[in-house]
């Protein structure tokens, strides 16, 4: 019996060092330990044995199977040990070598502009509303006192989807919503995008951008208009641009103008200048007192209330802030023009 133990005890041992991972290792401690182990076979054998010889191969069988186990122990530490090693040495970074380089994006210049023009008028306490890019005749024309008849509503400049609906030819259907919706005191800026039925050339586009103003309050006066959109201006142009108003017509405002700016490329300094064609002045936006009847359609009170509104081009100003000569590059991507912004 003796003899037996010592012979499982040496071969487990060298099973145990020649084992060179934990998968070998485990397969020794079931052979030698396990339920029908070579040790555990003979420790079931014991009840065969004398009163005398039983408690001493008892105590031997134990030692074996504690030197086998801490052997056993041993083993698993080293191999995992050396496979952490391994590992480690096949991860190895060079943390000199050059990094991937990060390529940040940044807005769109007619974005720049828009948030610019936003920042402006929330400054002046205006609010951005929006609305939906399909509108009925009634939003798009007829609550803006467009005439029945009127060359606007035909089909050769708007994208009808059919009899009734079409995609909004200006942004104003959106301050309509807010008129029907609220009660002045009003203060809004209406950006987004428009349609009309156009060629594309160097300043025409089929989808183009505006943005509208609306305020409405009791006693607002053509003064204020004045007032705030010289302040526009002078913001987003710099205070040494010249603001003219010209008088002018729109069916949804009564007076109504036209405002040009002093020419920010020459100052009317070059009679050859492409930017102004040698007037000295751009025109960047029309603007009006909203028309009475404007008002009383979307349920304004207009013996109570007055008010204002304006309406300017997203790509146009965009053009005039960059010196961009053609729309078309708005809408290419083409990163060489996109990075110098
Ligand atoms: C232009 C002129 C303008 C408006 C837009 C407006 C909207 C409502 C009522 C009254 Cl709901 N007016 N909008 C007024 C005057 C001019 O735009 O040349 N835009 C590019």
């Amino acid at each position: 019996m003796q003899q037996k133990l010592a012979e499982i005890k040496a071969k487990a041992l060298e099973s145990i060092r020649a084992s060179e991972n934990l998968k070998k290792l485990d397969e020794v401690r079931v052979a030698v330990l396990g339920k029908k182990g070579e040790l555990t076979g003979v420790l079931r054998g014991m009840k065969d044995l004398s009163n005398e010889e039983r408690p001493l191969i008892g105590k031997l069988a134990n030692e074996v199977r504690a030197e086998i186990e801490a052997e056993l122990e041993n083993a698993k530490v080293t191999i995992s040990k050396k496979l952490r090693e391994m590992q480690l040495a096949k991860e190895v970074i060079d943390v000199t070598l050059p990094s991937k380089k990060v390529t940040l994006g940044h807005r769109h210049p007619m974005t720049i502009v828009l948030d610019d023009i936003k920042d402006i008028f929330i400054g002046m306490g205006y609010e951005i509303a929006e609305g939906p890019e399909i509108e009925n005749a009634y939003y798009n024309f007829d609550a803006l006192n467009i005439p029945e008849e009127h060359p606007a509503k035909d089909e050769q400049d708007t994208f009808y989807i059919n009899e009734e609906m079409m995609l909004r030819t200006s942004t104003s259907p959106v301050q309509v919503h807010v008129m029907e919706n609220r009660k002045p005191p009003i203060r809004i800026i209406a950006p987004g995008r428009v349609f009309r039925s156009d060629e594309v050339d160097a300043t025409h586009s089929p989808v183009f951008h505006q943005i509208e103003g609306l305020v409405i309050d009791k006693n607002i006066t053509m003064g204020d208009l004045k007032g705030a959109l010289e302040v526009f201006i002078h913001e987003l142009y710099g205070k040494s641009v010249r603001v003219l108003f010209r008088p002018h017509f729109f069916p949804f405002t009564e007076p109504s103008a036209e405002v040009d700016v002093s020419c920010v490329i020459c100052d009317g300094k070059d009679k050859n200048c492409k930017v102004c064609k040698g007037t000295g002045w751009i025109e960047i936006l029309g603007c009006g007192m909203v028309h009475p009847r404007v008002l009383e359609m979307s349920g304004i009170d207009s013996d109570e209330y007055s008010g204002f509104a304006f309406g300017m081009g997203l790509e146009r100003i965009t053009m005039l802030r960059y010196g961009i000569k053609d729309l078309r590059m708005f809408y290419e991507n083409d990163v060489r023009f996109l990075k110098q912004f």
